[in-house]
């Protein structure tokens, strides 16, 4: 899939970063720092379901060097970063489906829930 291992981590840095803009247009809701907008969240939420799949086909081997706060422990536990992955993604999955009920009190907790699933991973597998 990537011609080299830099191909690789610029893909999983872009996916993230373009994931992150969409959670966070839900956060900010959630926080109330923007009105909520039952609309805005449903469709934020469901780029974010469709996103969380994209980074993990770049975590290949080799991709701990260069410009990446990846650490080795994504490769030397592997078993361990894949369930937080999926752990992530089962926790994005049910923020759309929160936010197809149009409630935003169900959409902050699994917000909530959601965010803490990506800070998981990172403190685990993340530099700094
Ligand atoms: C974001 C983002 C993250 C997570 C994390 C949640 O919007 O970029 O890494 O949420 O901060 O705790």
């Amino acid at each position: 899939q990537f011609q080299k291992p830099e191909d690789a981590i610029k893909y999983r840095k872009a996916a993230m970063t373009v994931m992150s803009a969409h959670f966070g247009r839900i956060g900010a809701m959630a926080s109330g720092k923007a009105p909520f907008d039952a609309k805005v969240a449903m469709d934020n939420a469901a780029l974010v379901e469709t996103l969380s799949k994209l980074p993990f086909a770049g975590f290949v081997p080799g991709t701990d060097k260069g410009e990446t706060r990846a650490l080795p422990a994504i490769w030397t536990e592997q078993a361990k970063f894949n369930a937080a992955a999926e752990k992530m993604q089962g926790e994005v999955a049910k923020l759309a489906a929160a936010a197809k009920t149009g409630n935003l009190d169900s959409v902050k907790t699994a917000f909530g829930a959601a965010g803490q699933s990506c800070k998981a991973c990172h403190d685990d597998f993340r530099k700094e």
